[in-house]
């Protein structure tokens, strides 16, 4: 049973919702929060039915950041030996597509959880920001990596430093955001996009994302050497039996995920 979540499945078990609900304060991310958020989406991650994992908050924020009561007395050593960051690290891990719908408010934490989607749909009047640098600190979720490799070193910079707050709109512009929508078609458009994805052969979605995040690490070479593999790999899946020979056939495929 989940304290700080509410989760539902939609479009007949194939897209999971996952909602983060403590509005009294903005979704703000406590720990056992975070562990429920991790291990919600892993369990859907090794459910057979689910094909995509939706991410938004309840109230008026996506989420405000860490729980900075939570956290305001703790010291270094107290903080590594909680290692609370393994359980952040395993979001990585995650071979199904994760969107983000958000709207109001992802800052810090919140943000970090945003970025650790695969997609990322905002209303367009989402805020988004790093203020941690506000309170003398900095992100500690993969903010600072993240940003960077998706706007580059410069730009990261301005926005960690100043710990201003980006309207959705910049955050379109820069290429955080995939679509902008309007406050009351939100979830919507992100349904809509959510089923259409989850009727694509699982294996391809899964075997692209896996190759797509590669080359954000590797080098171009390790990169394509990674993506044939994958693209090998599909050859033996009963999918690309299937999908070709629909396509011979003049007829729409039936994918089972095998
Ligand atoms: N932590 C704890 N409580 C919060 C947080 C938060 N991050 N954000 C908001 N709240 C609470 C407020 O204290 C308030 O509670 P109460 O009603 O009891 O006073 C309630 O939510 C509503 O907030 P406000 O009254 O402040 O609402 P406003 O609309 O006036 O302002 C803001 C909204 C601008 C979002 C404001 O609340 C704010 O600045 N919040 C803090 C944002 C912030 O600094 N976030 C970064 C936190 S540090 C971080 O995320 C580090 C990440 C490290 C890794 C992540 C591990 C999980």
């Amino acid at each position: 049973m989940n304290e700080f979540l509410h989760i539902q499945t939609r479009t007949e078990g194939m897209v999971a919702i996952i909602e983060l609900n403590r509005p009294h304060v903005l979704n703000a991310l406590n720990r056992p929060m975070v562990t429920e958020i991790v291990h919600a989406i892993e369990a859907y991650d090794r459910n057979d039915d689910v094909r995509v994992i939706v991410l938004t908050g309840k109230g008026r924020a996506f989420a405000a950041g860490a729980d900075i009561d939570e956290m305001a007395n703790d010291d270094p050593i107290t903080l590594d030996l909680l290692n609370q960051f393994a359980e952040w690290d395993r979001l990585a891990l995650i071979k199904k597509p994760m969107i983000a719908a958000v709207h109001g408010f992802a800052l810090g934490g919140g943000f970090e959880l945003a970025l650790c989607c695969d997609l990322l749909f905002a209303s367009e009047t989402a805020e988004f920001g790093f203020p941690e640098v506000n309170i003398g600190v900095m992100p500690g979720a993969g903010g600072t990596q993240r940003l960077t490799k998706l706007i580059g070193k410069t730009k990261a910079l301005e926005w960690l430093w100043t710990g201003e707050r980006m309207s959705a709109k910049t955050a379109y512009d820069l290429g955080i955001v995939n679509r902008l929508i309007a406050p009351e078609l939100l979830m919507e458009e992100t349904m809509t996009f959510a089923e259409k994805l989850a009727k694509q052969p699982p294996l391809s979605v899964r075997f692209i994302k896996e190759a797509v995040h590669k080359a954000v690490d590797y080098s171009l070479y390790e990169g394509m050497q990674f993506e044939r593999k994958n693209f090998y790999l599909l050859f033996a899946s009963a999918d690309q039996k299937e999908g070709m020979q629909a396509f011979i056939e003049k007829r729409k495929p039936k994918f089972q995920g095998k």
